[in-house]
């Protein structure tokens, strides 16, 4: 499983933390069919120790979406192939194994905030600007943009971003929903592991289902999501971990929360 321009690292004592980061800077971390193939292996053959994942690039941009050397002439079926071929992977980041944190900077743009929009958790540090180019290329997004993007910052930001072109910054991004978190510049990475070393402790089922009952429950109507979230709730607080954890809480053994 190894690709020229991607890498993966796996960090901690007990291999907990898997980091994959995009290895081309020189073309700004661009995606062309080869790397999205390869983001999917990543994905779908991680050991089986880890428990969070970040998702990194190398250089000044995170990624500057589709590699647009390779949008040769395609027939209809051809591009219809090739964004399922997106779909494909990135649906193995959102719905893989494990919590998956970017750590974002420079450009995120195109099919790059496509791949970020499908990690759970984005971290951004203030070099950090976010635009779907599509628009003015004469494209449309096609790596799951369409379906994500509008639940993060509503269908009316991003028809605004695609019709004019408008690039939102670090700060606006924060404040708009693009990203959870808003860090020093050149520090998004060092906060994204911190968060996925939190993630790890967590109870692997507890993670399971924020990552795979909770997006769907929140696509149900009120009624059948309140019942597959009970189904959910019963599952995870039957698991003999769940009881150890509130009982190490009630016998004063585990950490309170702590007023900010
Ligand atoms: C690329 C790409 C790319 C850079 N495909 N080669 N995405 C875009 O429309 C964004 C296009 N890129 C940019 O606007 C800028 O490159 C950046 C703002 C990201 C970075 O600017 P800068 O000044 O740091 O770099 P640069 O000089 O523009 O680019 C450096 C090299 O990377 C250069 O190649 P070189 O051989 O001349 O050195 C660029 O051509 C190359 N490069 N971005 C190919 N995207 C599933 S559908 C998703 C649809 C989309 O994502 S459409 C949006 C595509």
């Amino acid at each position: 499983m190894t690709h020229k321009d991607i890498q993966l690292e796996i960090c901690g004592a007990e291999k907990q933390i898997a980091v994959i980061r995009l290895t081309r800077a020189k073309k700004r971390n661009a995606i062309n069919d080869s790397l999205i193939l390869a983001i999917r292996e990543h994905f779908e053959k991680l050991p089986s120790s880890v428990r969070a994942a970040v998702i990194d690039g190398d250089g000044e941009h995170f990624c500057a979406g589709l590699d647009l050397s390779e949008l040769q002439e395609r027939d209809a079926g051809q591009g219809l192939l090739h964004s399922r071929m997106w779909h494909a992977a990135l649906e193995r980041v959102q719905y893989g194994p494990v919590p998956v944190i970017a750590a974002l900077h420079g450009a995120v743009v195109g099919g790059g905030l496509e791949l970020a929009s499908a990690c759970h958790i984005r971290v951004a540090d203030e070099t950090t600007f976010y635009a779907l180019p599509e628009g003015s290329r004469g494209i449309f997004v096609g790596g799951g943009g369409a379906v994500r993007i509008p639940r993060l910052i509503g269908a009316a930001r991003m028809t605004d971003m695609m019709l004019t072109g408008r690039v939102y910054s670090a700060q606006e991004g924060e404040r708009v929903g693009m990203a959870q978190y808003l860090v020093p510049t050149g520090t998004a990475f060092s906060k994204a592991m911190e968060l996925a070393e939190r993630i790890a402790t967590n109870a692997p089922l507890t993670n399971y289902a924020l990552m795979h009952a909770l997006p769907r429950i929140a696509e149900q109507p009120a009624d059948q999501g309140f019942f597959t979230e009970a189904m959910m709730a019963a599952i995870a607080q039957s698991a003999p971990e769940a009881k150890q954890r509130v009982q190490a809480f009630l016998a004063g053994k585990a950490e309170k929360v702590q007023k900010k």
